[in-house]
């Protein structure tokens, strides 16, 4: 089932999840939704109170040496902890929550972290890469932040400016 994706501003991507403590059938179908809704908007990185689930839940789903997207390439990282970071990189991002809007944004670039999967199996593992850098992304979903937050104060004027002008072209 494809879910709708919350879009900036909308004050529940402000909102703090909670971790999930149940892995039941329940969480189980809210995941494959999210899959569904993630691969069909054409995204690689899910969290679900992008589609008004709070809870820290969230899928990552990289494409492959070929650019295919493969499900057994898929991620599902429940109540997850960075356990360690280091190094820093620069990449282009964008969110399915800010359709459109792509900029520069600075993370670790190797991340240590903690997770539980869908059976509330316990894991740590290291992470490198665009995988560390879309870890990083989707917990700050998790918090209530988005990568916008982390521009510059005259790269978010400038999203600001174009956010609106694209409102009133859509009005
Ligand atoms: C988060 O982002 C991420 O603007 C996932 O029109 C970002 O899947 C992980 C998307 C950067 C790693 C690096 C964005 C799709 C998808 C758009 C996404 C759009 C259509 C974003
Ligand atoms: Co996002």
């Amino acid at each position: 089932m494809i879910l709708e994706i919350l879009v900036y501003p909308h004050k529940l991507l402000r909102e703090k999840s909670k971790d999930v403590t149940a892995f039941d059938s329940t969480l189980h179908t809210l995941l494959d939704n999210m899959y569904d809704t993630m691969v069909f908007k054409e995204g690689i990185g899910l969290a679900a109170i992008q589609v008004g689930f709070p809870l820290n839940a969230l899928l990552i789903n990289l494409v492959d040496e070929e650019g295919l997207q493969k499900k057994e390439n898929l991620y599902e990282i429940l109540n997850p902890e960075i356990l360690e970071k280091d190094g820093a990189v620069v990449y282009q991002e964008g969110c399915l929550s800010v359709p459109g809007y792509y900029d520069e944004v600075e993370r670790a670039a190797h991340i240590k972290l903690a997770y539980y999967d869908r059976y509330g199996q316990r894991h740590e593992e290291e992470f490198r890469d665009l995988m560390a850098i879309a870890v990083q992304h989707e917990m700050d979903h998790l918090r209530g932040h988005l990568f916008i937050e982390k521009l510059s104060y005259l790269k978010r004027k400038k999203f600001e400016k174009e956010w609106k002008k694209k409102q009133k072209e859509k009005a």
